[in-house]
């Protein structure tokens, strides 16, 4: 279902089309993309966008990536020369419909992938591809190795013990394939039919967006959760340590790495990061901030063994040095200067 109907006629627009547009990275590119001047912006989600997204977008779509029609009617409609691939089923929803999971996660950008390759081969221009994949894509065996590990590369520990792990991983293979050997043995084949670019990002805290579905969630739902007064149980030990960045960062990586001259680039995936406090670490910044915080710690089995298998720091020296990732936030000002200020106004004004 169109929300809004195309200026075009029989001419196709140019378009850059982000798929899960309406979740919390989305949100942000979308606003970021719309005020750094592009009017080209096609969205699509499973469920209708909010009425200020829509705004900021030349057209959007309701449906499924999974939806061959639905993919069909916006190779015929625009002229994509860029694709934020976001949609995806995260690590802790996941795990209740694995399958599911693998139709959206593998499936849907598997047929993304086609799209853009068509794409390329109908205007002559690559299509770049941006992918978030996450930290999700490593496997560490356990905490002894965790320890040992220190800043993970991105070539080590690649061994995911969630479905949305093996999804992510699988699909930067993907992407590598089509960028670089897609169709290799075809008498028409075109080399380098597109560019793939992809993240692993790292556990994202946003100030204006509570996260729902992933096993990082616990450090965003205990911020959020004491801003409003809320008691919060966590369900991972204190001890427990994985990297995180803030949102604002987070969009401004994809950004960057969307815009880096091709030549600049070492790897087709790479590894970000900002700090990386324990959940006990993080408990007493938000006391500090918010002094009324009730935090205790309820360790859930299985969701801490997933958070157990991540790494507890990354190795993001690549993306630093091939297109100059410096994420604005460290762990004092991810919170005196985004997320307490943010936050507060954000349930003050609730
Ligand atoms: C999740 O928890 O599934 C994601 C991630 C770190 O991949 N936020």
């Amino acid at each position: 279902m169109t929300q809004k109907s195309s200026a075009a006629g029989g001419r196709r627009n140019s378009a850059v089309l982000i798929t899960g547009a309406g979740g919390e990275v989305g949100h942000g590119l979308i606003r970021a993309l719309h005020d750094s001047g592009r009017r080209d912006i096609v969205a699509l989600d499973i469920r209708k966008l909010d009425r200020e997204i829509r705004s900021l977008c030349m057209e959007t779509f309701v449906g499924d990536i999974c939806d061959a029609a639905l993919l069909g009617r916006l190779l015929a409609t625009f002229e994509i020369t860029e694709m934020f691939h976001l949609a995806a089923l995260l690590s802790t929803r996941a795990e209740f419909t694995p399958e599911t999971a693998h139709d959206v996660n593998v499936g849907g950008t598997l047929s993304l992938l086609q799209l853009a390759a068509e794409q390329s081969r109908s205007h002559g221009r690559r299509v770049r591809f941006i992918l978030p994949s996450s930290i999700a894509a490593y496997g560490i065996a356990d905490l002894e190795t965790k320890a040992a590990a220190g800043k993970v590369l991105e070539d080590d520990h690649l061994m995911p013990t969630t479905m949305y792990g093996c999804n992510k991983l699988y699909v930067e293979h993907l992407g590598r394939y089509y960028a670089s050997h897609y169709r290799q043995l075809a008498q028409d084949r075109i080399d380098n039919i597109l560019e793939f670019r992809g993240v692993r990002f790292p556990g994202l805290i946003s100030a204006d967006t509570v996260p729902s579905g992933g096993t990082s969630d616990f450090a965003p739902e205990m911020i959020h959760a004491a801003a409003q007064d809320e008691p919060y149980a966590c369900f991972v030990r204190p001890d427990t340590r994985i990297p995180f960045m803030t949102m604002p960062d987070a969009i401004q990586a994809l950004l960057q790495l969307a815009n880096a001259p091709e030549d600049a680039l070492s790897r087709h995936v790479y590894n970000l990061q900002s700090f990386n406090p324990s959940a006990g670490e993080l408990a007493k910044i938000v006391q500090g901030a918010f002094p009324n915080a009730e935090i205790t710690f309820e360790p859930d089995l299985q969701r801490q063994a997933i958070v157990d298998s991540w790494p507890a720091d990354v190795d993001d020296s690549a993306a630093r040095r091939d297109w100059g990732f410096a994420p604005e936030h460290d762990l004092d000002t991810a919170f005196s200067e985004y997320l307490v200020p943010r936050i507060r106004a954000r349930y003050t004004e609730a």
